[in-house]
């Protein structure tokens, strides 16, 4: 096993590894910016190295700064949390040319995932169903216009190089397709500097549906069931649950099933998700997969008991899974809601300093954040402050649990969307488990008490 593991991270998910090293008896590193000297990762670390300036891309996103940091502590493993490089072939390269165990799938793994028109080629290949589409990028107008008339319209154009729903666009015929395809390119290129793109069938209004995997390096791969992400706003997922409220446990196996087979094809080795969309009827297309930890990886640890972070550093260091599909279980239902320093009519960041800071804990409540009475919310990183998570015997215990415990959340100095989750576990739509894609549009733009939401809250 490890003896030393350097988190590439900050915040709540900085801490969420140390939690995880700590109960391995495993040392840990952190890095900080400068903005980040006062933060808790850093006080619960054992040792800490300074990276780099306030902005990510002089710090957390330093590569030869996080080799290096690594290297002077002696750091035997490097885990990158979510964001930063935790998605990063290059950072998993270098890891590996200095025999540093970077703690996530392997670099080819993660390459192919990153190409998402190569990565629906190669899941279409092993048996994973795929929306009607092109064969991988097109790279002419006329050669495009031609493949969308035989999917049909409405065709969604992708940046190969997207993801997270970055350089899409829709058109809904022929007279918009040449638009939306230059559009689609330009902001391609403009966002990660290849301007590649394919073509799909659009889907409306479909459910986000993400199955969670852990595979070790020993060809053992299982599925830890799916988290449903539906109630999102551009892209940012807001509020996620586990089970999701469309799926039998027919459904489940089905898909569950599936994603272990396309895992076991690639050799995927460490956690992992597969995104897929369900459509009305049932039927359900994959888009991407993440190699990383997600965000939202604690309703998969509520319902089922597995420590995702536990296992990913013990599959890392060459250990087997500690267990078989046959003994995963689910049991409850999970919800989580991401508290983010925002202003709830605007959405802008609300970062400063919080004042107070309380959450009432109680049965069936887990809250991983790194903020506490008195911090500092840093205007140069993301605003999500803390996720707070209920489990519950059954969906409507959670969200009991979630909405009491929003409802005595008391947070002073910043403004956050604890408001705007109040609001949302209180919509007829939520609570009946009516869910999808649009359902933040929709509410946004639904009149209350003769004003919108954005009004109201
Ligand atoms: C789609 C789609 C409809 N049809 N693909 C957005 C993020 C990226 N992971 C995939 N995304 C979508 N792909 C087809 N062919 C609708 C979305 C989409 C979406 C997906 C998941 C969660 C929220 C979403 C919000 C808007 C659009």
């Amino acid at each position: 096993m490890f003896k030393k593991i350097l988190i590439a991270n900050r915040g709540e998910i900085a801490l969420r590894v140390i939690h995880a090293c700590r109960e391995l008896g495993i040392k840990t590193v952190a890095v900080y910016s400068e903005a980040d000297e006062n933060c808790l990762h850093v006080r619960f670390a054992d040792e800490d190295v300074c990276i780099g300036p306030a902005r990510a891309a002089q710090s957390y996103l330093n590569v030869p700064a996080v080799i290096s940091a690594a290297e002077v502590t002696g750091a035997d493993a490097i885990h990158p949390g979510y964001g930063f490089l935790s998605e990063s072939a290059y950072l998993a390269e270098v890891c590996e040319a200095c025999h540093i165990k970077f703690i996530g799938p392997d670099p080819r793994v993660i390459r192919l995932m990153g190409d998402k028109a190569r990565a629906r080629r190669v899941m279409k290949k092993a048996g994973v169903p795929v929306l009607p589409g092109s064969e991988g990028i097109v790279d002419s107008e006329e050669k495009a216009l031609k493949i969308a008339k035989d999917i049909g319209y409405p065709v969604l154009i992708k940046a190969t190089a997207g993801g997270g729903g970055r350089g899409m666009r829709v058109a809904t015929g022929p007279s918009d397709f040449g638009q939306a395809f230059k559009t689609a390119q330009r902001e391609a290129e403009a966002a990660f500097g290849v301007k590649d793109v394919y073509l799909e069938k659009y889907v409306d209004s479909p459910r986000h549906i993400e199955f969670q995997i852990l595979g070790d390096h020993h060809g053992n791969v299982v599925h830890l069931g799916e988290r449903e992400c539906s109630i999102q706003r551009r892209h940012q997922k807001l509020i996620e649950e586990s089970p999701s409220p469309a799926l039998s446990d027919k459904l489940r196996r089905k898909m569950g099933g599936i994603v272990v087979d396309a895992a076991k094809a690639v050799q995927y080795a460490n956690a992992g998700t597969f995104e897929f969309l369900l459509d009305a009827d049932g039927k359900f297309y994959f888009m991407e997969a993440n190699t990383r930890l997600q965000v939202e990886h604690g309703v998969t640890e509520l319902v089922t008991g597995v420590d995702i972070v536990k296992e990913q550093i013990r599959v890392a260091a060459g250990e087997r899974l500690s267990f078989k599909q046959s003994e995963v279980t689910f049991s409850g239902h999970a919800i989580e809601c991401r508290i983010n320093a925002e202003d709830p009519d605007t959405f802008a960041p609300s970062p400063g300093t919080v004042h107070v800071f309380a959450l009432p804990g109680g049965p069936g409540i887990r809250v991983d954040t790194a903020a506490h009475s008195e911090c500092l919310v840093s205007p140069y990183y993301d605003s999500m402050i803390a996720k707070v998570m209920a489990h519950g015997r059954d969906r409507q215990e959670a969200i009991a649990r979630m909405r009491r415990t929003l409802e005595m959340t008391v947070i002073e100095g910043i403004k956050t969307n604890v408001p705007l989750h109040l609001k949302i576990l209180a919509e007829a739509d939520f609570v009946n488990g009516r869910l999808s894609t649009a359902f933040m549009n929709r509410f946004m733009a639904a009149p209350r008490g003769g004003r919108t939401l954005a009004e109201a809250v």
